[in-house]
């Protein structure tokens, strides 16, 4: 079937402090490095870079409440977020290079901002869907959805630095692929909110594909929204992807891993994608390193139209003799 052919804008977010373990903001670079660009525009991709973001020093206030870094994390989403509705307004599909997953709160919310209503794609060993107050670590990579979902915010206090944030997602506008490390309040709140679910033990019992199908028939039962992808590389199985900041056994298959992206691509609703939690320092060996990151930019490639049986420009023909 047909592949339109898209433009990527490339936003870095090399922002760590979502998180305690300091090397996920080299994410972006090495990213970059690896040729995510040049492997985009072989494919006949245009591609913009706008570069890494540059985040204020922050000054935390006293207090915090066991919160890691608030006034950080809300100041860099907030600028985050107006990137992201800059690259939607440019017209390409906005692609977030992190980072920790906390930047999914700008993230989503600026390309919401652009775009209005979405579909969310949570693909993670993670729900990330803690509030401020059910956290047990005081990382807000473990809480960004509770800040953009509608049906939360009675829940959700307001912090320094988060003023500016409107919750834009509904609870039926969002599906997870791949769970397997969730909180107990984080579990209640999936179950009374009605989130629908597909835990790495559906994966095992229905199969990737008809998961997907499942998955985007759910989300377009009620009218094609734009698709906002948000990929935590600790979906896939750490055997595949070591270098990232909580690895948890039993994950995706790069090959699971990869159909999610083809198959998203392939409904020609994907609008944004954030590629996060690669952390290079935490990897034992280079290979580590590298199969870390390449995957990563294979799932990116994944969401641009490569296709794992080939690919040929739709004007191609053969030389004559
Ligand atoms: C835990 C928390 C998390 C990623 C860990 C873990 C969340 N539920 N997310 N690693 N990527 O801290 O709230
Ligand atoms: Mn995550
Ligand atoms: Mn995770
Ligand atoms: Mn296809």
């Amino acid at each position: 079937h047909h592949h339109p052919q898209r433009s990527a804008g490339v936003v870095g977010a090399a922002f760590c402090r979502g998180q305690s373990r300091s090397g996920v903001e080299e994410g972006p670079d090495r990213i970059r490095a690896a040729g995510l660009l040049d492997r985009l525009q072989q494919r006949g991709c245009a591609v913009k870079d706008y570069g890494n973001l540059v985040f204020d020093d922050v000054v935390e206030p006293s207090g915090g409440g066991g919160l890691r870094s608030v006034a950080a994390v809300g100041g860099a989403n907030r600028r985050l977020s107006e990137a992201m509705k800059a690259v939607k307004e440019d017209g390409h599909t906005a692609v977030m290079l992190g980072g920790d997953h906390s930047l999914a709160i700008g993230s989503i919310h600026g390309h919401a901002a652009a775009v209005g209503q979405l579909s969310v794609v949570w693909v993670d060993a993670h729900a990330d869907i803690n509030t401020p107050l059910t956290t047990y670590t005081g990382n807000f990579h473990g809480q960004p959805m509770s800040f953009l979902l509608h049906e939360l915010q009675s829940k959700v206090p307001v912090l320094p630095n988060f003023s500016w944030v409107k919750p834009c997602v509904s609870a039926k506008d969002l599906v997870y692929i791949g769970l397997r490390d969730v909180d107990p309040a984080e579990h209640y709140i999936l179950k009374m909110l009605g989130v629908k679910v597909f835990s790495i033990s559906e994966v095992d019992r229905l199969g990737i594909a008809r998961v997907m199908e499942e998955t985007c028939d759910y989300l377009t039962a009620r009218g094609k929204k734009p698709v906002h992808l948000s990929y935590d590389v600790d979906a896939i199985d750490p055997s595949v992807t070591p270098a990232t900041g909580t690895p948890v056994v039993g994950g995706l298959t790069y090959r699971e891993g990869v159909y999610i992206t083809e198959h998203l691509c392939g409904t020609g609703l994907l609008s944004a994608v954030d590629l996060v939690e690669v952390n290079p320092l935490l990897a034992k060996t280079d290979q580590d390193v590298q199969s870390t990151v390449n995957t990563a930019v294979d799932l990116l490639l994944g969401c641009f139209g490569r296709l794992r049986e080939g690919n040929h420009p739709a004007d191609y023909s053969l030389p004559e003799p």
